[in-house]
């Protein structure tokens, strides 16, 4: 059966921390393929800093274009309505029928899991696997998950956005480096 993973975020900007545990989730798993997929309209969250989510979706393809079977979906980004996962996942299954969807989610998102949109209906279309952001783990049932045991990371995209407010894009060390001077070129977050 073709295992297919799927990846979604705001990625305001994406990171290393993405990177790292995309790759992981990759290779843990031996995907056939994996799908990165940034939001339009995030269920849970304001978009903060200056840019679009075209912006958003191009920093995605700048990260991940250059590995095999990685691929970044405007799936969301082409939709004018709310971003909820389970419309998101119905719509790759409807596509996949015969195919195991794995989606990972970091710890933080996991405490917060039974509040997503059909929260019930989309446990019943993929596996979570849950990476970890910090030590903080808490087990609960009613979904299916996995853990991915990756090493931390512990880098935010709002510190990023930070750091450039303030003029910082000494951020090598955090995202890559065309990310990095996508952001710079296209003076996102600057303000
Ligand atoms: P975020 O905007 O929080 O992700 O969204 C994560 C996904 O959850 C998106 O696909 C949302 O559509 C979905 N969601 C959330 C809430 C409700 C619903 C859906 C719903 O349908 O009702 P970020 O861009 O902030 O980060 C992307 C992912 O990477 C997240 O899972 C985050 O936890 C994880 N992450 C890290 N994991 C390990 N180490 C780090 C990380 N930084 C971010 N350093």
């Amino acid at each position: 059966m073709i295992k297919i993973g799927i990846f979604g975020g705001t990625f305001n900007p994406v990171h290393k921390g993405h990177e790292k545990i995309a790759l992981e989730f990759y290779n843990k798993y031996e995907l056939d393929k994996l799908i990165i997929i940034p939001s339009n309209i995030p269920p849970h969250k304001q978009i903060n800093g200056q840019v679009t989510a075209e912006q958003r979706y191009e920093m995605c393809r700048i990260c991940f274009d250059k590995y095999n079977n990685i691929c970044v979906s405007d799936l969301e980004i082409k939709n004018d309505n709310i971003s909820y996962s389970y419309n998101t996942v119905t719509e790759i299954k409807n596509n996949n029928k015969d195919a195991k969807l794995y989606f990972l989610i970091g710890s933080d998102m996991f405490l917060s899991l039974e509040k997503w949109y059909k929260y019930q209906e989309l446990c019943k279309l993929c596996t979570f696997v849950v990476a970890y952001r910090d030590d903080n783990i808490i087990i609960k049932s009613g979904a299916e998950i996995e853990f991915l045991e990756n090493e931390p990371f512990e880098i935010s995209s709002s510190e990023i956005r930070n750091n450039i407010k303030n003029n910082n894009y000494n951020l090598e060390k955090y995202m890559s480096s065309e990310v990095l001077n996508y952001i710079k070129e296209n003076k996102i977050y600057a303000e």
